[in-house]
């Protein structure tokens, strides 16, 4: 285990009081969230962050103003910390509480125009690539904007949050595999609180830890107490800096404790009263503001003031919330698709070159390969952002050979050979798009589509719908689909009625390879 802490800064006065003060937010806007879920005024579910505020707070701090996140269904801290830490001043503080407050109360002043509500909360401009209700589906797109970073070259880092539960999905195993293979600039931290939804990890899960599945893909796996602000802050700068430094990704685990039951209906049948009551003991609010008292860093004055401040900054929120319009109806189709209309002068010349594509033998006659392969060369030259990746895209020249020569022309880099992991690649085209880079993924047959069908269909089709349209996801995804060649039934299906399901995808069909180049 790598917990190489040489190196951390130490946090100021200043800083430490600030990570208290986020943690009083975070408790006290849950705390408001749970009595405006009983008056029906949010409506859905929330699964509330009260007792985690060390870990986002800690972890959080410790990020650089460009690094992103990706976060989950009880990604309220999450959101809270990372938009307070990037708002500078009093009022863009505020603003930010009441963007958060107005979100999860479905208000069109809300971060993504209330669209996404408390389970897929996002601001993508400031680099919170989002959470999401799939449990675990954020970790590809965590992933993905890793490899995207390291591909533009850039120093920044990925912190990707998830609970204990989710370290039981594919894509934590296939993510953690592929980050650790390239060296990806991620930062896993698992909250372990002990219980997915209701089912204890020590049921579910072989090993106490969830730190020592790092081994199983050779990187460090850290335990952290995720009750105390400073001890995740030291870990997680650790991780970042050696994520930084092109060592690759880190598991950390904080263990840790939620206040409230998994959502607001739940009777917690599956928790005594005296472990809840051990936990709290260890209050990370109260824990903390003794640390800060008793190392004469504040005086009982100061610590209640920030707790009454912070009670004030919830209330104004709540009623900025309150009194903001709900989404006008007539925006419900805004931000699914992008439609940009062709002109009537390119609709003409579209027309006049199939016409001459019909009449002119002398015309250059292309197979589909070398169609998609001229389409993708033409990009790739054109636009630095584009890159191809899949299984066995590279050396191969993929499976039909459309990335035939790509490999040698652009190198390992833009032509990247992805491992079977289907659902991850798609993830990471996912994270990929939203943070710079324009990836075109292969997956080998539309048959193996449905694995990645969360990373497309949940992920890339609406984020950009349930983020306000505040982020936009170009990514491509190519694939083969039919029968007629004596593979059966896992290698002849025509999937591509079911993706049209999905709003937010774009379905095309080339019928020749000229239309195959084209529309690639
Ligand atoms: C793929 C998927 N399966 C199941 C659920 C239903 N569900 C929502 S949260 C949750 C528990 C998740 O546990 P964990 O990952 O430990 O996070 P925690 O809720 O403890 O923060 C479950 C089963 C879901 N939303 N997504």
């Amino acid at each position: 285990m790598d917990t190489d802490m040489a190196g951390v800064r130490e946090l100021s006065r200043d800083e430490l009081l600030d990570m208290l003060r986020r943690m009083w937010e975070i408790r006290l806007f849950e705390d408001k969230v749970y009595d405006l879920l009983g008056q029906n005024i949010i409506k859905g579910a929330s699964h509330l962050y009260a007792g985690q505020e060390a870990v986002a707070v800690g972890a959080i701090a410790a990020l650089r103003d460009d690094d992103l996140i990706t976060s989950t269904h009880r990604g309220h801290g999450h959101c809270h910390a990372r938009g307070d830490s990037l708002a500078e001043g009093a009022e863009a503080k505020q603003e930010h509480l009441n963007k958060m407050m107005a979100e999860l109360c479905g208000r069109a002043t809300g971060y993504c125009k209330g669209r996404g509500g408390s389970m897929h909360i996002a601001d993508v401009e400031k680099g919170n690539l989002g959470a999401t209700g799939i449990v675990g589906g954020n970790i590809p797109v965590a992933t993905g904007a890793g490899l995207s970073g390291k591909l533009q070259k850039q120093s920044r880092a990925v912190l990707c949050f998830f609970g204990d539960g989710a370290t039981n999905t594919g894509n934590f195993h296939e993510s953690l595999n592929m980050a650790a293979a390239w060296k990806l600039p991620v930062v896993y931290v698992a909250e372990n609180n002990l219980y997915g939804m209701s089912v204890p990890f020590e049921k579910v899960s072989p090993l106490p830890d969830i730190a020592a599945r790092a081994a199983a893909y050779g990187i460090p796996g850290v335990v952290v107490d995720g009750m105390d602000p400073v001890a995740v802050y030291e870990a997680v700068s650790a991780a970042l800096e050696r994520a930084r430094r092109g060592e690759g990704p880190t598991l950390v685990e904080c263990k840790t404790y939620r206040w409230y039951g998994h959502s607001r209906s739940d009777p917690r049948k599956y928790r005594t009263g005296e472990e809840e009551q051990s936990w709290r003991e260890r209050d990370p609010l109260n824990t903390f503001s003794m640390r800060l008292l008793e190392a004469g860093l504040a005086t009982q004055e100061e610590l209640d003031a920030i707790e009454t401040r912070a009670e004030a900054a919830i209330e104004a929120a709540t009623e900025f919330a309150l009194n903001s319009p709900m989404p006008d109806p007539s925006e419900v189709e805004q931000d699914v698709y992008l439609l940009r209309p062709p002109t009537p002068a390119k609709i003409e010349a579209e027309r006049r070159l199939r016409q001459r594509v019909r009449i002119d033998s002398s015309m250059r006659q292309q197979t589909y390969g070398e169609a998609i392969r001229d389409a993708l060369r033409e990009e790739m030259l054109r636009d630095p952002r584009v890159f191809v990746m899949g299984e066995d895209v590279g050396l191969y020249g993929g499976a039909y050979g459309a990335t035939r020569g790509l490999y040698d022309e652009f190198g390992g880099e833009r032509v990247i050979d992805t491992p079977i992991s289907e659902a991850l690649i798609g993830g990471a085209a996912v994270g990929a798009a939203m943070s710079g880079m324009r990836p075109v993924a292969e997956l080998m047959y539309v048959d193996f589509t449905p694995l990645a069908m969360d990373q497309l269909a949940n992920q890339g089709a609406k984020n950009r719908y349930m983020f306000g349209g505040k982020t936009t996801v170009p990514m491509v995804i190519r694939t083969e689909g039919g029968a007629g060649r004596s593979i059966a039934a896992h290698h002849s299906q025509s999937l591509e009625a079911l993706w049209t399901h999905f709003p937010g995808i774009y379905v095309v069909m080339p019928a020749t390879p000229y239309d195959a180049k084209g529309l690639l």
